[in-house]
């Protein structure tokens, strides 16, 4: 569900209270929201500029299969997860602490949450297939828990180009497939590749410079893309309790972070090197 922000809350970087609430429910309900072009047009281009290049240099360094087997990344799909460097402009304020979607999460996710992702998911030109429809996470607790759980992780994904039926859109199925028993996201519950075609799905179109939060849990699939430039969205996720900690980040840029930045990054590995863009 697309939620518009007005131009006074756009100023003053701070949500209506009204907004929170209905980006809130959409998430409890629905499994997403989608706050509409929400970053300044120079922030978009200084990050899809910067993604550009990083996205080059991997292909550069670890392209070799795309070319040599003709099949894309990752199966056919082209679909590539990659691990950014903490480094501006991709650790920018309104990337790792945007306040609205930090409102939003602050009431889904209680006051201490974390982020435990930091990286990208970009469909590349010439993918042959989708990707298997399919939840972020699996069953927290095997075969064990019969019941839902509350969310505990939440994807913001940026996209830093419009995305549209021509570029490879994300495509998802809403209104319940994460509100399923825990049990149901494990190797026993039921094949999300089974059901979807049977279920109703949506292709997520977004201009770029949107916030996408949705729930890990949410069934979704990477769709190949038919353009001829990449589709990238940055993708974070924040979670209420520590998962991964493998973002690193050096401690010159650990210092001069806002408090609340410090806190969402207080699980990583603060006083390494930041990290070379590495395939998910
Ligand atoms: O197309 C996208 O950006 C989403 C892909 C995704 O979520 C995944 O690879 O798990």
């Amino acid at each position: 569900m697309i939620v518009k922000v007005s131009q006074q809350e756009l100023d003053t970087l701070t949500l209506n209270e009204e907004t929170i609430q209905l980006a809130v429910n959409l998430i409890r309900v629905n499994g997403y929201v989608i706050l509409e072009g929400v970053l300044p047009e120079a922030k978009v281009v200084e990050l899809r500029t910067a993604f550009q290049e990083a996205m080059d240099w991997f292909i550069d360094k670890h392209g070799k299969e795309i070319y040599l087997n003709k099949t894309g990344f990752n199966e056919g799909t082209n679909h590539l997860g990659i691990f950014l460097p903490f480094q501006a402009p991709f650790n920018d304020p309104l990337v790792i602490e945007h306040p609205f979607a930090l409102a939003i999460m602050d009431r889904i996710l209680g006051k201490d949450y974390s982020v435990t992702l930091f990286s990208s998911n970009t469909s590349l030109p010439g993918g042959q297939k989708s990707q298997p429809v399919h939840p972020d996470y699996g069953a927290r607790f095997g075969d064990l828990c019969n019941t839902h759980l509350p969310i505990t992780d939440l994807v913001f994904n940026i996209p830093l180009v419009d995305v549209h039926d021509g570029n490879g859109p994300m495509e998802i199925w809403p209104g319940g497939t994460h509100l399923l028993p825990d049990n149901y996201y494990g190797p026993n519950g039921p094949n999300p590749e089974e059901l979807a075609p049977h279920m109703h799905s949506i292709k997520v179109h977004m201009p770029a410079g949107s916030i996408l939060l949705r729930d890990v849990r949410m069934w979704h699939r990477g769709t190949p893309n038919r353009g001829d430039s990449i589709r990238p969205n940055l993708a974070l996720i924040y979670s209420a309790m520590d998962r991964d900690n493998r973002v690193q980040i050096p401690i010159e840029t650990y210092e001069q972070m806002s408090d609340r930045a410090k806190h969402l990054f207080r699980w990583q590995k603060i006083g390494y090197p930041a990290i070379e863009p590495t395939h998910e």
